[in-house]
């Protein structure tokens, strides 16, 4: 092994174990919250179009690279007397490289559409007691 190719080889090393070590100090925070459920911002849908939540889950919107055309989340219905409103819908429209997460702690039906394209993409959250 010539000297360049042995500290290339410390140096992998080196990398792999700080990611080592990384993880798990990550390890404790990921097991107190739960992971959020992914939905998938297409051109033209959501994916998938219906998902039940226990309540304090959250959902990850994430807007695929194979998009062309640009989508919001925005909250179309809610829950009766459910707080932050706005909060649930995103201030603007993205194509790509984008991702929305939100928190539902307030149980009931959720009604989501993509203001430019809503009678094509619409999606229903149900978060339960
Ligand atoms: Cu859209």
């Amino acid at each position: 092994m010539t000297r360049a190719l042995k500290l290339l080889a410390v140096a992998v090393a080196a990398l792999a174990l700080s990611g080592a070590v990384a993880t798990a100090a990550n390890a404790p925070a990921q097991k107190t919250k739960s992971k959020p459920k992914e939905v998938t911002v297409a051109d033209f849908y959501f994916g998938p179009e219906k998902l039940t939540l226990k309540k304090g889950q959250s959902v990850n919107w994430v807007w695929a690279e194979s998009n062309t055309y640009p989508h919001d989340v925005h909250l179309k219905s809610g829950p009766k007397g459910l707080k932050g409103k706005a909060s649930y819908s995103t201030k603007t429209t993205a194509v790509t490289s984008a991702e929305f997460e939100k928190t539902f702690t307030t149980p009931g039906t959720y009604h989501f559409i993509c203001t430019i394209h809503p009678t094509l993409m619409h999606m229903t959250i149900v978060v339960k007691k």
